[in-house]
């Protein structure tokens, strides 16, 4: 493993002569592929229901499924996960429930946030998924203070970080790893470079050759690897994960990979990305990378992938209308859950909003798209 030299398991479109990882079963990799594919149908149906107006914003991850779902079946249950705001991809492999996604896109009543985070700014506490903060980098300090915590307790739990080429800009980047490596804390950071942080090019970020080998100036292992390759990314992230429970330390993991669409449903990348550069990235596509190998080890089907895609589909559809279909949260919950006892003038300003919304009928809808 290097911090310059890229690890890579899949051969190019079309071989098939990659080993399989230690480890992994045929289930495995089919559970791997149906998580990749399963993400790239409802990043296109998320963005579809934005541009139709039935929902404010969505955060697409074309592209980076590998590097993503790589990680996500690396990780065990206890792990302490520190996501970045496009990684619904892991919160579905671990479990969370489709429908969690558009009560959250909607803001509706049965959204665990009840309407009040950001669009794409999940919290779910019942797979260690810490809400997602936006300001870009914040998650690494966090992740690498969960990991001492885990240490000083003695647990064999791995604290995750996750960020972008821009987030190693951040001055959290520094601290988190400085200190993560300083008491050696179980902990693994996690930079997908997707060449983009919104409009500003990878090389406009970072004067380094790589990301990972900044992890040799805070004294810790980096590991450059093909994001595109969901194998790598799988073997790097077990690897760096049996030395964080060893005791040996962080590592910091860059998956080299590419973002094949905006960076947000709030941009248009043809304003500042060249189409010869999208066209040479969609050439290295994850998804037909790893279904040209499944399809040489007879793992894959055509069958098997039209029947996964109606019934995903299906699936999406039925969690669409039942978001769409929720009301809006009761007006007056926006007071609950911040005072164990609501103060007197909380409580005035409620009852004034309660009688103004009986007098005038509700409150006015403003409308309009998230402005990010
Ligand atoms: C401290 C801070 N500065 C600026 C922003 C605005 N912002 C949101 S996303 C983003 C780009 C981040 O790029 P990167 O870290 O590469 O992650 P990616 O979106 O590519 O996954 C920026 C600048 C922010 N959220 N927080
Ligand atoms: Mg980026």
């Amino acid at each position: 493993m290097s911090a310059t030299k890229m690890l890579q398991i899949l051969d190019a479109p079309g071989k098939d002569k990659g080993r399989t990882p230690a480890g992994l079963k045929n289930d495995d990799l089919k559970a791997m592929f149906r998580a990749m594919f399963f993400t790239r149908l409802l990043d296109q149906r998320g963005m579809n229901l934005q541009r139709q107006g039935r929902i404010g914003f969505y955060v697409p991850s074309f592209g980076q499924e590998a590097s993503q779902i790589g990680a996500g079946y690396a990780m065990a249950d206890e792990d302490i996960l520190f996501p970045s705001y496009r990684l619904i991809s892991i919160a579905l492999l671990r479990g969370i429930d489709l429908r969690h996604v558009f009560n959250q896109a909607w803001g509706n009543a049965e959204d665990v946030c009840k309407g009040r985070q950001m669009p794409n700014h999940y919290a779910f506490p019942e797979i260690n998924w810490q809400s997602i903060s936006s300001p870009i980098g914040t998650q690494i300090t966090h992740a690498a203070g969960a990991a001492r915590a885990a240490q000083i307790r003695g647990d064999k739990r791995v604290s995750w970080a996750w960020f972008g080429d821009g987030g190693t800009s951040s001055n959290d980047f520094h601290a988190g790893m400085n200190f993560a490596a300083v008491w050696k804390a179980p902990c693994i950071f996690m930079c997908e470079n997707n060449h983009w942080a919104i409009s500003v090019p990878q090389e406009m970020q970072s004067a380094s050759a790589t990301f990972a080998e900044k992890a040799v100036a805070y004294g810790m292992p980096g590991v450059r690897v093909d994001g595109n390759d969901v194998l790598a990314v799988y073997e790097a992230c077990r690897e760096a994960r049996d030395r964080a429970v060893a005791g040996k330390g962080p590592t910091l993991i860059e998956t080299v990979t590419f973002r094949m669409g905006p960076h947000s449903s709030s941009d248009d990348p043809s304003k500042y990305q060249s189409k010869e550069l999208f066209e040479s990235w969609q050439k290295k596509d994850p998804i037909d990378r790893f279904r040209a190998w499944m399809k040489g080890k007879r793992i894959w089907t055509q069958k098997w992938e039209d029947e996964l895609k109606e019934q995903m589909l299906a699936e999406i559809a039925t969690a669409v209308e039942a978001a769409e279909s929720t009301p809006a949260p009761a007006i007056d919950t926006l007071f609950d859950d911040v005072w164990a006892e609501i103060p007197a003038m909380l409580l005035e300003q409620k009852a004034a909003l309660i009688d103004q919304i009986r007098r005038t009928g509700d409150i006015e809808d403003t409308g309009g798209a998230f402005p990010l």
